[in-house]
């Protein structure tokens, strides 16, 4: 009997012991390697931390005010610390990291501030979802990320929101190890970026929004975007700034008639005239002040569905003049050109231009040129962008844009025949279910983006509730390899998730009990 139930104690052990690894631990993106040990961490309510590398110590402060945000935790800096920040060459991935806790002391290694970073927002998580304040199960972690370029993107013009707001997608991109934020500040309804040289774009084309087109400008000025790009920069966020040309150019051409190349029906005055040269010259311009706010290597140029509103420009004179000295015989061709000339611009800043995936036929030179896929519907424009040897970004409508609905029953948001993004999705992204397996593994493909276009969004609290949790579904898809990822465990996870949507007043969608947060 005695026997017996020895070994039912071992049994019950290891069945506690093997669910515990196959739950992994409790961080979100799911780290790649995961090996258990015996033990806890215990901690109490204070952490010593020390690290003799600079990049490193400079990143406990910004640890310490999380852990004390989210955990409670008082973080103090003590050269016998428990947790040591150690530079690790041998660590060759530069976002990589390997986490040691033991039952006395942790170790983050990276070779490089950003590594380290990871370590530390891992680290975060364990703490902050730990059951017990300050104890922590002993581990090694090894990880790394499935892609290097982990984004995603905010639609401004429709709707602006603010630095408090921008600020508060960038903490949770970096908890959640998101590392570019792709900012898309000019469109139809407004203008968001000051612009010294042209200051009506922001006084004139800053009015208004898609809610209501006389509400007062609205615009970040440049001293914001600074303070944005610095914000982010501290949580190894990438900003990149989108200036929508020739389509999308209402706002601009509100501002500087001059420019405008006029639109359609649907979409008047949508484009910039593509006939007229000192367009070019304006449009340098801005992107050269552009290029002095964001050290990015990239600049955004947009040049999607342009043929909504180039209906005028066979009857602009300087569109004809164009057409006949270039030899141009169609209006695609004349986008075409435009896409040219100022890829060379981007290109004479210094800069690497990203269009979305229409660029892929302007025969812009992919050297100079990165593309967003964005037409789930288009799998071959993603074929010939691979072909000709394009660096990818993988950002389908299908199921990467937040602005379509969570669940069927959700009517504020978009849905494309019958489809929309659920959490699941968005999970299980990418796989041969949404792209081409031959995309699957091209080295080409960077990384994926989610992209929150908010015609349909107008206030931040809506904002939010589109975006989480599918920004941690986002991030895990981003991170984790195939090997890794386990939906069900994400489903246990996220939960403790929406603990940290609550303690920092969050709105989400509780996509587990279905209820509207
Ligand atoms: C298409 S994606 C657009 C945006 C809209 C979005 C709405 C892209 C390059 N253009 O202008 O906001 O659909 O889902």
């Amino acid at each position: 009997f005695r026997f017996c139930s020895r070994k039912k104690v071992v049994l019950l052990m290891w069945l506690v012991l093997a669910s515990g690894f196959a739950m992994g631990q409790a961080v979100i993106p799911r780290p790649n390697a995961v090996v258990k040990h015996e033990g806890v961490f215990t901690g109490g309510n204070e952490l010593t931390v020390f690290s003799s590398n600079d990049a490193f110590r400079s990143l406990i402060p910004g640890f310490a005010e999380s852990a004390q945000r989210l955990a409670g935790l008082s973080v103090v800096e003590n050269k016998k610390a428990a947790v040591r920040l150690v530079h690790n060459p041998k660590i060759t991935n530069t976002q990589g990291y390997r986490l040691t806790i033991g039952p006395k002391e942790i170790t983050v290694e990276a070779s490089t501030g950003q590594g380290c970073f990871y370590g530390l927002q891992s680290l975060l998580q364990l703490f902050v979802f730990s059951d017990t304040p300050g104890e922590i199960a002993c581990a090694q972690i090894d990880d790394e990320p499935r892609f290097g370029w982990r984004g995603f993107m905010l639609d401004e013009s429709r709707h602006f929101f603010g630095v408090e707001e921008v600020k508060r997608l960038l903490d949770q991109m970096a908890l959640q190890k998101l590392n570019v934020f792709h900012w898309h500040l000019t469109d139809e309804p407004g203008w968001r970026i000051e612009i010294k040289k042209y200051p009506l774009l922001t006084e004139v084309g800053g009015i208004g929004n898609q809610s209501n087109r006389q509400a007062p400008a609205q615009f970040y000025t440049q001293d914001e975007i600074r303070e944005i790009v610095a914000y982010a920069a501290a949580r190894f966020i990438e900003v990149i700034p989108e200036i929508d040309m020739p389509g999308h150019a209402t706002a601009a051409v509100k501002a500087y008639p001059d420019y405008s190349g006029g639109g359609s029906e649907r979409h008047p005055d949508f484009t910039f005239n593509p006939g007229n040269m000192a367009t070019y010259a304006f449009l340098t311009d801005i992107l050269r002040e552009v290029t002095t706010l964001f050290p990015s290597q990239y600049i955004h140029i947009g040049g999607d569905e342009v043929s909504f509103g180039n209906q005028q420009w066979p009857t602009l004179p300087g569109v004809k003049r164009l057409m006949e000295e270039q030899g141009l015989t169609n209006l695609v061709e004349v986008e075409h050109w435009f896409l040219q000339q100022m890829t060379d611009s981007v290109a004479a800043l210094g800069k690497k231009v990203i269009g979305w995936d229409e660029v892929v036929s302007s025969g812009i030179d992919s050297d100079k040129a990165l593309t967003m896929w964005w037409r789930h519907d288009k799998p071959e424009i993603l074929l010939q962008a691979l072909e000709k040897d394009f660096p990818v970004i993988l950002c389908p409508r299908i199921p990467l844009y937040f602005d379509f609905v969570q669940i069927e029953e959700h009517t504020s948001g978009r849905k494309w025949g019958g489809r929309f993004a659920p959490v699941e999705s968005v999970y299980r992204f990418p796989s041969e279910e949404f792209l081409p397996v031959s995309a699957l593994a091209n080295p080409k493909v960077l990384g994926i983006q989610a992209n929150l276009w908010t015609e349909t969004i107008a206030t931040a609290s809506r904002l939010e509730f589109m975006t989480f949790p599918r920004i941690a579904a986002l991030a895990e898809a981003a991170w984790t390899n195939d090997a890794a990822k386990d939906y069900n465990d994400f489903q246990q996870r996220i939960q403790k998730m929406f603990q940290v949507y609550q303690k920092e007043q969050i709105e989400y969608f509780d996509h587990i009990s279905g209820k509207d947060a």
